[in-house]
């Protein structure tokens, strides 16, 4: 099977292979990703990003299956006939600044969360369309196709989303997992934007002819429906036990805080304590945090190479490991470093702002970084643990994330659990899982989907250090200096 697997900094196309022995993953191709400006809005270059899938299914060879997941929330609107009205629009783009405030004077958050499960987030699809319903682009538009969605219907012709996906839109009765066309008609958004939805394991269709030749296939190749959005198919990609109390971090562009849950909790504390219901595969339900990952440092990077100072990954990190611990940290998760652009600034504005020195070295930089984000885990772990009434026992870290030795240690000091890191692709593995099934192989569910992840590839596991310095002082300490906004 192929899994087509879309990053916001890179995408990759993977053969899976799933027998009795295991599953095994090959990287057949890997492009860059990422949002271009053009005339002041941040665009999705969404035909390169289906050029560049379309090289992948060609070097993947002769495949049984393929699957799409993306991030979330980003879409594209189809007129009547079914073209493209322009370029999508990414989700860090500021088209949705003081939308939601301003939506909630029709609809409040507490009864938005009631329904759909999620967070107020910025970007997700619900303010997205709002901010663009007067638009001529809008009128014209008959369907609205979450990314996935779009590239598969680019393969096959078919129109749907699917539910995964669906439920970071803010459209989606979290409960019963269909779209609330009543929420849609009363913020604006006509429902006919709204296709028929497919769950993971449904046949999205078959590759059309043009497709076919174009990617070298004897024949149309099945498309299925997987957790397309990328954090579902990653946390079934995650080598837990069936028993394990287990918490996830999805660690990539952004980190996944959360745990497993097989109903929604709409309470108002989870609301408060800034946790998003998300819909998994086989009805399971995600409630997590985003909380905001490594691109705080891929754009600090970015920033200093942009400046004639370029500091690699590995020597970045090496200078962190012997900067010293808690010199100054910051709230990672403040609307200040969502958009593009200068992090160390942004940093040291932080630091400034709350009376901390700034990171005076690019080391006590990427340290600060690292340190904020272990304390966001931490935080997030603990909420979720009072949230759910459940003590956690150990935390799976999979993604990009894995392969930071020392936010991995971090992590492990911060929680105070052990952290089992690995596998990195989770979500190809997720991807690629839920196609096998498809297809017949022998996968009741996702425990048995997970001891074949598990006894397929390796993880390294992180205990708590003995020695670490206090995190419970550290985080009094920063709470002391007002770091996080008061509830
Ligand atoms: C991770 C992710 C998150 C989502 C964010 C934006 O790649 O999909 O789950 O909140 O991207 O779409």
């Amino acid at each position: 099977m192929a899994a087509v697997d879309l990053g916001a900094t890179s995408g990759r196309v993977v053969v899976g292979e799933v027998g009795p022995a295991g599953v095994r993953l090959e990287e057949v191709h890997r492009f860059p990703n990422g949002p271009v400006r053009a005339g002041g809005t941040l665009f999705w270059d969404v035909l390169g990003i289906h050029r560049e899938v379309l090289a992948g299914l060609r070097a993947a060879g002769a495949v049984d299956g393929i699957g799409i997941d993306s991030w979330a929330v980003d879409y594209g609107l189809l007129d009547a006939e079914g073209t493209l009205l322009g370029n999508p629009v990414c989700y860090r783009d500021s088209r949705t600044d003081g939308v939601a405030d301003a939506l909630h004077a029709t609809v409040s958050a507490a009864e938005l969360y009631r329904v759909t499960g999620l967070r107020e987030l910025p970007f997700n699809t619900i303010y997205q369309l709002v901010s663009e319903r007067d638009s001529p682009r809008l009128a014209a538009a008959e369907t609205m196709l979450l990314l996935p969605d779009l590239l598969g219907y680019w393969l096959t012709g078919a129109v749907g989303v699917e539910r995964t996906n669906a439920s970071t839109t803010g459209l989606l009765d979290a409960t019963s997992r269909e779209w609330d066309t009543r929420l849609a008609e009363r913020v604006g958004i006509p429902p006919r934007l709204l296709p028929p939805l497919r769950s993971p394991g449904e046949l999205v269709g078959r590759t059309t002819p043009e497709v076919t030749e174009e990617i070298g296939a004897a024949a149309p190749v099945p498309v299925v429906a997987v957790g397309s959005h990328d954090t579902a198919s990653a946390v079934l990609g995650v080598p837990a036990g069936r028993d394990s109390a287990f918490a996830f971090i999805s660690s990539g562009t952004w980190s996944l805080v959360g745990v497993e849950l097989t109903e929604p909790l709409l309470t108002e504390p989870a609301r408060l304590a800034g946790f998003s219901n998300e819909a998994g595969v086989d009805g399971t339900v995600r409630l997590l945090r985003n909380v905001m990952g490594l691109w705080v440092l891929s754009e600090t990077l970015r920033t200093w190479a942009a400046a004639g100072n370029t500091v690699d990954l590995p020597a970045a990190l090496a200078a962190a490991a012997a900067a010293p611990a808690f010199g100054p940290l910051v709230d990672i998760d403040a609307p200040e470093f969502l958009p593009p652009g200068d992090m160390p600034a942004r940093i040291a504005e932080a630091c400034t702002a709350t009376g901390q020195r700034p990171p005076a070295t690019p080391g006590e930089t990427v340290r600060c970084v690292l340190e904020s984000l272990a304390m966001a885990y931490r935080r997030a772990v603990r909420g979720l643990a009072e949230l759910t009434d459940r003590p956690l026992e150990v935390v799976h870290l999979v993604g990009g994330g894995t392969h930071n030795e020392l936010l991995c240690a971090l992590t492990a000091d911060a929680c105070g659990l052990p952290v089992v890191a690995g596998p990195v692709e989770s979500a190809a593995l997720g991807n690629v899982l839920v196609q096998a099934r498809a297809l017949g192989a022998d996968l009741p569910d996702r425990w048995a989907m997970r001891e074949l992840v598990a006894r397929s590839l390796d993880t390294r596991t992180y205990l708590p250090t003995p020695a670490a310095p206090s995190w419970d002082a550290a985080e009094r300490h920063y709470a002391s200096l007002d770091i996080w906004p008061r509830p």
